[in-house]
């Protein structure tokens, strides 16, 4: 018998001894799919060749590490490397400004399916689903820094159309896949400074997400999610798309809410809003990031942040009503490395939540034993978890422990150093 089923082996006596079966875990971690974000491929860039940056958009990728795709050809590559070494069956999540725009590109307001043609093939032929991002940032119709919530009519009524295309497009990719496809909304809008118009910005956000999300799809194929923010540079003062305000209208039109790990202030924790979200709501997005003393989207690590948002889902008992979406840019090291660190860290705090003693700590609670209830718990953070996590890559065909790095060291030298 090879070592790691051996390990693998002595692991699962160790938690059987608590009643957990980690055969049950495995298989649960297997058929959860993550939403893997597609802009870490090329520092939030995009086709649409327009020159645009991400000037005045909030978002700040930093770095210039060799090799970033630079055409569609090599970004679907980056991506399917990328995902050949993250074990499980994951999902793409694409922004409007990565169309397939060979043919032209139209603008904004009038993309359309057809541009999304080829990634509902490519992503057929590699068994991987779709999820979308309207892209209300980087370009010129932001205006003073608001789309949808800025005073200028004009401005809304563009955004506004652009996101009526991006639900159409939404829809086609969900009803392509037969799997539905979450259209997740987050805009810049806010203000640096100072102002005395808070509430009819909030007044226009709105109404202009009435009009936009006017048109119903049936939810097998799509489904809206909000997104909101505490500040951005550049909005360090006011952010119209606040919690407050997309929590009150996703229970009100019941749509989805994204809770992103970055968007509070730096010591709030969004696993306490997992709870919370699912008293009034039925479903929700998260987009799995790290701060650093920001919003800064560093590559995700295995840190208390994730563990405990992962534990209250599965305390909860909302896994399948959880979509895990990642959401972290860092174009200072091997982009697909940074995805795989990131992809393989959220799964394994997934894993360990699995695997957490909870029925004899809610049975120690019962008896009002709160001690006992710290104690086990606290005596499961260094449980052979490794052995199980390496067991599981070794049964989906992926690198075990890390010796993806010398796979990706490999990528580098023959296919991203190669570029340019
Ligand atoms: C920005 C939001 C948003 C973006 C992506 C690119 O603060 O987190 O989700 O990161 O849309
Ligand atoms: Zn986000």
């Amino acid at each position: 018998m090879d070592k790691i089923t051996q390990s693998y082996l002595t692991a699962r006596d160790e938690y059987a001894k608590y009643g957990i079966d980690t055969e049950i875990a495995l298989k649960t971690l297997r058929d959860t799919s993550l939403s893997v974000h597609c802009w870490q491929a090329d520092d939030v860039g995009g086709f649409e060749n327009a020159g645009e940056d991400l000037a005045g958009s909030g978002l700040q990728v930093t770095g210039n590490y060799p090799g970033k795709a630079g055409n569609m050809d090599e970004f679907r590559k980056d991506l399917e490397t990328a995902f050949s070494l993250i074990p499980g069956n994951h999902r793409l999540s694409l922004h409007a400004i990565y169309g397939d725009f060979s043919s032209g590109f139209p603008g904004r307001e009038n993309i359309g399916p057809k541009h999304f043609k080829s990634w509902v093939e490519w992503a057929k032929a590699l068994n991987i689903k779709l999820d979308f991002n309207s892209t209300f940032f980087a370009h010129p119709n932001v205006k003073d820094g608001f789309t949808l919530a800025s005073k200028d009519k004009g401005i809304r009524d563009f955004w506004i159309e652009h996101g009526k295309k991006c639900r159409e497009i939404s829809a086609y990719l969900g009803k392509e896949q037969e799997s539905k496809c979450i259209h997740n909304i987050w805009i810049p809008d806010g203000s640096k400074d100072v102002t005395p118009s808070r509430f009819a910005h909030r007044e226009f956000l709105k109404d202009s997400l009435d009009k936009m999300l006017s048109t119903p799809y049936p939810s097998k194929y799509m489904r809206d999610s909000v997104e909101s923010k505490l500040f951005g540079i550049g909005t360090e003062t006011f952010v119209a798309g606040s919690h407050e305000f997309y929590l009150g209208y996703a229970i009100q039109n019941k749509t989805m809410l994204t809770l992103d790990i970055g968007h509070f202030h730096p010591t709030e924790s969004i696993a306490d809003k997992v709870s919370s979200s699912f008293i009034y709501l039925d479903e929700l997005l998260l987009h799995v990031t790290r701060g650093i003393r920001w919003d800064s989207d560093h590559i995700v690590a295995l840190n208390d942040q994730l563990t405990e948002l992962m534990n209250e889902i599965i305390w909860s008992g909302k896994l399948d009503k959880v979509n895990i979406g990642l959401d972290f840019f860092d174009a200072t090291v091997n982009r697909i490395g940074a995805y795989v660190i990131g992809a393989r860290n959220t799964q394994k705090a997934l894993l360990q939540a699995l695997l957490l003693p909870v029925k004899q700590m809610r049975e120690y609670e019962s008896q009002g034993k709160f001690f006992e209830r710290l104690a086990i718990f606290e005596e499961f953070k260094t449980k052979p978890l490794g052995a199980i996590w390496d067991y599981f890559c070794m049964n989906s065909a992926t690198p075990v422990g890390d010796s993806y790095i010398s796979v990706i060291q490999k990528y580098e030298k023959n296919v991203l150093n190669k570029r340019r």
